[in-house]
């Protein structure tokens, strides 16, 4: 069955979605007329069954549409972050081959540069729903056959950066998004008359997939803010019952004065993801309103593996236990082999959530399964007494941000580039709102006067804004281990106070 049908079967016609930032309601009705409406333009665009559809536009309900038109139609949604540069776009489209390209009217003339060599057309879509794409769909009918799709087919490619800074295409089938959605809606109990906060951008699977499909599948609703604001969050816990957000909504939100026992009363349920929660984060939480923050554990390829319980105890520092339908191992990190219980190993995931492989990619998926079908999540971790996972670090090179995902290796090898750069390190350093902070270690090799400023500024048009380095650093030479390995976790050490220290 196709994911939307999955999707849909609970909203009642007359009950409501989403509200609207202006306050205007859509109904699930609504959203089958809108749906069908995008589908019917995709249609006409030439998208056929199978085609990647890439999408880099504002967050707005119409955005949101356009997803499940997608769906609807039996074509593939490609979600990109609005901070991608052209620089950066340009790689996503070349590999993705998409027949369609959605984007903000703002850059539609850049981007049709990036189409040049690809039988792909490009229409728009702006933070207000309007656009060339929103034209073609307003005369369209409001009905539409949805294409039968099979649990194995593709619904989605969502890129998710690699080790070698080269990102990767996770491709999700309808199968994967279908079944963690309806195991989610179980274990945290959504129903019909929740009502969620939603503040997360909808180009990643956690506003995307996570806090839209569950929403959509429990036939409950969502208030649909374009982005997060921790004092307009805060005014909407009153009629709102669930959130879900990055550990940096909460930091923010307990920085909010009106943040009581008496605002969250009728709030049921707090969900974090997407980055470690702190202890000290979740313990303030409690304190402070008498909740205790649910946090549980995912990724891009996989979507949610573990969480914390709806009922028992919900644990600081850890990510709870597997989902139902996930089976998760610790093993050795080199050779697969189980370690023993409570040790430390590589996280490694199997389940009906686990993405089919990466696009165009057959050696690199091969290369992150076992032969068992384990996922290898680069993640570390370990089980404890109680069968709660704890994750104790990264076995892969990676910065979170404020929930967004930094590979060092690319914004490294665009530092290398700078002329007078000998070479750099790019590490994640304790940041007191985002979690890490991206920081570079410039090797000038003892010559050469540089501006932190200047590295920044040659990097704004080249990376997404949330990969440029907060701080720059410059050192003679970087230090090395005997085998020749840049010391990060030295670079780390000695630099450990830059955002923190004072705080
Ligand atoms: C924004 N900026 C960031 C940033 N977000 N810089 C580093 N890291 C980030 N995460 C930049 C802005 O462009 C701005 O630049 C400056 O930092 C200050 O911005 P701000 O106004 O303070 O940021 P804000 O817009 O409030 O955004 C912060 C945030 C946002 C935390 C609300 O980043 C966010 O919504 N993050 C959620 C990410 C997410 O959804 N992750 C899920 C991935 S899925 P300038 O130049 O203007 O000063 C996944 C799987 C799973 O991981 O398990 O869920
Ligand atoms: P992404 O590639 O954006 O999907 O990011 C997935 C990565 O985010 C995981 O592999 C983890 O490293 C990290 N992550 C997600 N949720 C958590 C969590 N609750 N605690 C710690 N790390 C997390």
């Amino acid at each position: 069955m196709n994911l939307f049908e999955h999707l849909t079967r609970n909203g009642q016609p007359h009950a409501p979605f989403l509200e609207r930032p202006s306050g205007a309601i859509d109904t699930y009705a609504d959203l089958r007329a809108h749906t069908a409406r995008y589908a019917h333009a995709l249609r006409a665009l030439g998208v056929k069954s199978g085609d990647r559809v890439a999408v880099q536009v504002e967050k707005s309900p119409e955005n949101l549409y356009l997803y499940l038109a997608t769906i609807r139609a039996g074509a593939v949604f490609l979600p990109l972050n609005t901070a991608y540069t052209l620089n950066e776009l340009d790689y996503f489209i070349g590999d993705a081959g998409p027949s369609l390209v959605v984007c903000d009217p703002a850059v539609e003339e850049g981007v049709s540069g990036l189409v040049d060599a690809l039988d792909a057309r490009v229409v728009t879509l702006d933070a207000n729903g309007e656009g060339s794409l929103a034209d073609i769909a307003a005369t369209r009918p409001a009905t539409f056959p949805t294409v039968a799709r099979g649990a194995g087919d593709l619904a989605a490619i969502c890129y998710t950066s690699g080790t070698t800074g080269r990102s990767k295409g996770a491709m999700l089938t309808h199968g994967n998004l279908a079944s963690n959605a309806a195991t989610l809606v179980d274990l945290w109990r959504f129903t019909a008359d929740d009502v969620l906060i939603h503040a997360l951008p909808i180009y990643h699977v956690h506003g995307l997939f996570v806090a839209t499909n569950i929403t959509l599948m429990a036939g409950a609703s969502m208030i649909f803010r374009p982005r997060f604001d921790a004092a307009e969050v805060l005014s909407l816990f009153p009629r709102a019952t669930a959130l879900m957000g990055v550990p940096t909504f909460y930091t923010r939100l307990l920085a909010q004065p009106g943040l009581t026992r008496a605002a969250v009363a009728g709030m049921r349920l707090f969900i974090s993801g997407s980055a470690p929660l702190l202890a000290e984060t979740h313990d303030q939480w409690r304190e402070r309103t008498g909740t205790a923050i649910l946090e549980r554990y995912g990724m891009t390829e996989t979507g949610m593996n573990t969480s914390n319980p709806y009922d028992g105890q919900r644990v600081a520092g850890t990510v709870g236990p597997p989902l139902p339908d996930v089976a998760l191992r610790i093993a050795d990190p080199e050779f697969g082999a189980p370690v023993p219980p409570g040790e430390i190993g590589m996280i490694e995931v199997k389940g009906p959530n686990v993405f089919a492989g990466y696009w165009n990619m057959p050696e690199k998926t091969a290369a992150e399964f076992r032969p068992d079908g384990f996922f290898i999540t680069g993640d570390l971790g370990r089980i404890d007494d109680r069968g709660y996972v704890h994750i104790v670090g990264r076995g892969k090179d990676l910065i979170i941000s404020g929930g967004f995902n930094v590979y060092p290796k690319e914004v490294e090898a665009e530092i290398d580039a700078l002329p007078g750069v000998v070479e750099s390190a790019v590490i994640g350093l304790p940041h007191p709102d985002l979690g890490e902070g991206v920081t570079a270690v410039v090797a000038t090799g003892g010559k050469g006067a540089f501006e932190e400023a200047a590295v920044i500024a040659a990097l704004k048009d080249r990376l997404a804004r949330f990969k440029q380095p907060k701080r720059v650093l410059f050192v003679d030479d970087l230090p090395r281990n005997a085998m020749g390995k840049v010391q990060k976790a030295l670079l780390r050490e000695q630099h450990a106070g830059l955002y923190t220290a004072g705080k």
